[in-house]
């Protein structure tokens, strides 16, 4: 069943996988849907879509997020949790490897995400920082779904090619990969019906 957002705000955010697992014990009471991708992707673009209004900072400079943040909708009935982008060259390493550790800390925290959203951009060749995401869910049991995003910006057939090369890079049909757009809300309504089917399940 598709979710209806019937409300969304700013739920809580963290710095470092510490604070988060502080938390985690009462914030894994809720179910937890993850966006992740390269930076400048459009993950918070897309929660901002998915919620009906800007809750989630964007930016055009890549790198904008550097926390983890939970959105809350429906008054706590589940999370979108926004995590900094991966493969943004201009960081010092320093912060690369602190946001890796981010990253690959909050997945790999107990029982959160109950799915992961893996946004590639759709103008962009597959990466390899993106292969590696995918090889590290699978590798880890993480529930995923890949998103072209950002698919306002190609005609059909160019969508439809950049989709076919998603698909061949990760191993996928082609039929496993949404495409969306925060600009034009392409892919709403199977995001949402993908959540409520995270939710369901994680209700029941
Ligand atoms: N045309 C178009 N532009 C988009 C779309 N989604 C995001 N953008 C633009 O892409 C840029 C990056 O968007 P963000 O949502 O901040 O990207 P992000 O993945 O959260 O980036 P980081 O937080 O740096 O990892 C902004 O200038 C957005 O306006 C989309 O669907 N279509
Ligand atoms: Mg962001």
């Amino acid at each position: 069943m598709a979710f209806k957002i019937e409300s969304a705000e700013f739920a809580a955010s963290f710095a470092d996988v510490a604070a988060y697992k502080n938390r985690a014990a009462a914030l894994c009471r809720v179910p937890q849907i993850c966006f992740v991708g390269r930076s400048n992707a459009g993950k918070s673009s897309l929660i901002n879509m998915l919620a009906g209004k800007k809750i989630a900072r964007t930016s055009r400079e890549p790198g904008r997020t550097r926390l983890i943040n939970f959105f809350s909708l429906d008054g706590g009935r589940v999370f979108l949790a926004d995590i900094p982008g991966y493969g943004y060259a201009k960081v010092s390493k320093a912060e690369r490897g602190g946001w890796g550790e981010l990253i690959e800390g909050y997945l790999l925290t107990a029982d959160a995400p109950k799915h992961i959203f893996l946004l590639a951009d759709a103008r962009i060749d597959p990466a390899a920082s993106d292969k590696k995401m995918i090889d590290f869910m699978y590798s880890n049991r993480l529930p995923f779904t890949v998103l072209a995003a950002k698919a306002d910006k190609l005609s059909g057939a160019a969508l439809s090619r950049s989709v076919q090369k998603i698909a061949t890079a990760f191993c996928l049909g082609r039929d496993d990969i949404i495409a969306v757009s925060s600009v034009t809300n392409l892919g709403r309504a199977a995001l949402l019906e993908k959540i409520g089917s995270v939710v369901e399940r994680s209700e029941a």
